[in-house]
């Protein structure tokens, strides 16, 4: 005991977790038969009849996400209510007894052959709890109708990057009790989709624990595996943003020293922030000026993607079966604003120089490249310090750090300072960086910044380095 840490920093990303860590910023398209009832959860009741979106057009959502500056989608093809936006076998309660397409229409397929035809990644979100189907409840039968749903949505809609499962069940006390066959699920993904990743119910992606958009102060992404708990997952689940920000039900540390103290079974489980642009996850026109402001979007985006966590931004397509214009302009407005935040990028001509490299194929040069190469210090520097050159005085407001992920996380706390006068002046003083961490301050004006680390676990890697200042 005592050197849990050790065995926490070599813990180390599966393909399909870095990946998808690449994916940084995707969107949740919420549609489905709630948007036509104007409902967050239906009971499963509703006819099928009521289905008739009369403008879809799945090119329009993938611009508008693809202008968003978002890399995926992932859609919601079955939600709790049970009605399949795809022409299931298995069910009648789908698309096929729709007025959309007088029946014949595959909202999954249009969707997935838009986010292809654009470059988009694809990802499927299905609700195992389903409040239509007549065997859920009933053990192995509901099982196996889940897992005949899966297989029809893992073999005829191409690549699929992720497959969300969610962990909400309103059952109650009295409801009916489904036992899921979660090991199955998994193994069917694993076999059909080797290259997704199983989120939220699953072992590849965490939930960050709240749906209000706000990502832990630290977020490891190799913590002890009891985290990956579907059951911690359902209890959590509806509750915890009524409670944030005090965050009394979200469990703050997951991953520092002292929080593993004592564990010896550690994951790679990275977190994801899913947050809705509109206060609910689905369509509703009494809400139309009730999105998000870009001020709120843009602290949403740099606590999850610039603190170690992707985001996944709910725009739930609306009756016509198209992005909201209203929805459509905010992504416009704010990938924009992302673009301007980032502007001026300061360290083209940079130079760095490291307190110790572990040997010449880890040279702190690789911190400016783009290739997969990465700075990594030598196991007996104790507080290595990377001086950064810019060239010139240069002013800048952001600095961008990435450690190497393909080999574990682990930095616990650094320090920039830049170069005033000949002296160092503490600019920032971080925690944990993982796949990005963005540290903003006050705009600065000079030709030097230090990154000091001040704590790690094994050998501290760097891949990249950036120095930014916003455009007005
Ligand atoms: C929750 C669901 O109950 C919401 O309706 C929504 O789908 C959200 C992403 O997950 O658990």
């Amino acid at each position: 005991m005592g050197d849990e840490w050790l065995k926490a920093a070599s813990v180390v990303p599966s393909k399909r977790q870095l990946d998808w860590q690449k994916t940084e910023f995707y969107a949740f398209c919420h549609f489905g038969m709630n948007t036509f009832t104007d409902r967050e959860w239906g009971d499963g009741t509703d006819s099928p009849e009521l289905f008739n979106p009369t403008d879809f057009d799945a090119s329009q959502w993938v611009q508008a996400v693809k202008n968003g500056g978002m890399k995926g989608l992932v859609l919601t093809c079955k939600h709790h209510d049970g009605f399949c936006l795809w022409q299931s076998e298995y069910t009648d309660y789908s698309v096929k007894n729709s007025p959309f397409k007088n029946g014949k229409g595959d909202i999954v397929k249009e969707v997935s052959d838009a986010c292809k035809e654009a470059g988009l990644k694809f990802g499927i979100y299905v609700s195992p709890w389903d409040r239509h189907e007549k065997t859920y409840g009933t053990g192995a039968p509901y099982n196996t109708y889940f897992k005949n749903q899966l297989e029809e949505l893992l073999t005829n809609y191409g690549e699929l990057f992720c497959v969300w499962l969610d962990g909400a069940c309103g059952e109650g006390e009295n409801g009916k009790k489904q036992e899921y066959d979660w090991q199955g699920y998994y193994s069917l993904i694993r076999r059909l989709q080797p290259n997704a990743v199983i989120s939220i119910c699953g072992p590849d992606v965490r939930w960050c624990g709240n749906e209000a958009g706000i990502c832990r102060k630290s977020e490891w992404s190799v913590v002890p595996s009891e985290f990956c708990s579907n059951l911690y997952t359902a209890e959590h689940s509806q509750k915890s943003d009524t409670v944030l920000p005090s965050g009394k039900e979200m469990v703050l540390d997951l991953g520092s020293r002292k929080a593993i103290k004592g564990k010896d079974d550690f994951i790679w489980y990275p977190a994801e922030v899913d947050v809705s642009i509109r206060p609910g996850w689905f369509y509703h026109e009494s809400e139309d000026y009730k999105l998000k402001g870009l001020k709120k979007l843009e602290e949403i985006y740099l606590n999850s993607v610039g603190a170690n966590a992707n985001l996944i931004l709910n725009i739930p397509p609306d009756k016509t079966g198209q992005i909201n214009k209203i929805d459509s302009l905010e992504l416009d407005s704010f990938r924009r604003r992302l673009e301007k935040l980032f502007y001026y990028c300061q360290s083209g001509n940079a130079h760095a120089f490291a307190t110790s490299e572990n040997d010449s194929s880890d040279a702190v040069k690789n911190i400016f490249d783009s290739a997969d190469n990465y700075w990594q210090c030598d196991s007996d520097d104790e507080m290595p310090e990377i001086v950064i050159d810019l060239g010139e005085q240069k002013v800048f407001d952001k600095v961008v750090l990435a450690e190497n992920i393909a080999t574990g996380q682990q930095i616990e706390k650094f320090t920039l300072f830049f170069d005033k006068g000949g002296k160092w002046k503490r600019l920032f003083k971080g925690t944990v960086i993982g796949y990005k961490r963005i540290c903003l301050f006050k705009a600065v004006k000079s030709s030097k910044i230090k990154i000091q680390i001040n704590s790690f676990r094994g050998k501290a890697t760097l891949s990249s380095v950036g120095v930014y200042m916003s455009k007005d």
